[in-house]
């Protein structure tokens, strides 16, 4: 299997930490920040990107439940029992609309996450654009649907799901960015720390260089208040 992230994605963090957990080995194709799309081997333009053999997958939920169903059996060489095991499916099968929509919901505030940090890179801030002011309270709504979603187990409790790792990364990556303040929800934050010391955790550290702007993206922004859904 061939990898291709940037190592300040939290997108592809998911993915290298249940790669880790599986102990599943790959090969990298490893960039700092946004690569140019004409180095991106996806029409989506965005990493991560999975190449398993002649298969190439990309979205990170896509890819996740792909190596969830492809290899169920892989473990790592050594498991910690004293920690709970890597859920094997993306949603509980007897939960799976409410854990779909809760992933959803997850890739949505994510999404929005990595927006602002992006467009500040320009200036471009949710107190001089309408667009984003409305970003910033997708994000500010979904964490309080999510402070009432999860519980004191995380979001699947015995498990570690991809739900709680599809929360992890983008909170960890919107605080070492200083994107914005998100603490002050109890329970999301137990969820956060309960988890920072897990091997898989520890193995994909973020890089600690902010993302960079590439001049494609800047030079194709139309002037903010004038962008259509
Ligand atoms: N929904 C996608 C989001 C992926 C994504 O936004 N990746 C960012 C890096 S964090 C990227 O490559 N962005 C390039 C761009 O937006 O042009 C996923 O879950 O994989």
């Amino acid at each position: 299997m061939k990898l291709y992230y940037s190592d300040g994605s939290p997108f592809a963090r998911k993915v290298r930490i249940v790669l880790a957990e599986k102990g599943l080995a790959f090969e990298s194709d490893v960039a700092n920040g946004l690569r140019t799309p004409e180095t991106i081997a996806a029409p989506t333009l965005a990493v991560p990107v999975l190449e398993d053999g002649a298969l190439r997958l990309w979205e990170s939920d896509l890819i996740v439940d792909y190596l969830l169903r492809t290899y169920p059996d892989a473990k790592p060489a050594v498991a910690d029992r004293a920690q709970p095991p890597l859920s094997p499916w993306l949603a509980r099968p007897d939960r799976h609309w409410q854990d779909m929509a809760t992933l959803a919901a997850i890739a949505t505030c994510a999404a929005s996450i990595v927006n602002l940090r992006l467009m500040a890179s320009d200036g471009i801030t949710p107190a001089n654009s309408d667009y984003l002011a409305r970003q910033k309270a997708r994000i500010e709504r979904c964490l309080d649907w999510l402070e009432e979603t999860v519980t004191d187990d995380g979001f699947a409790p015995g498990w570690f799901s991809i739900m709680d790792i599809a929360f992890i990364c983008p909170m960890i990556f919107c605080e070492t960015r200083a994107i914005m303040a998100w603490r002050g929800r109890p329970r999301l934050e137990a969820l956060v720390a309960r988890h920072q010391a897990r091997p898989s955790l520890l193995a994909t550290p973020l890089n600690t260089l902010p993302p960079l702007v590439s001049r494609y993206m800047v030079q194709r922004l139309p002037a903010a208040g004038t962008v259509s859904p």
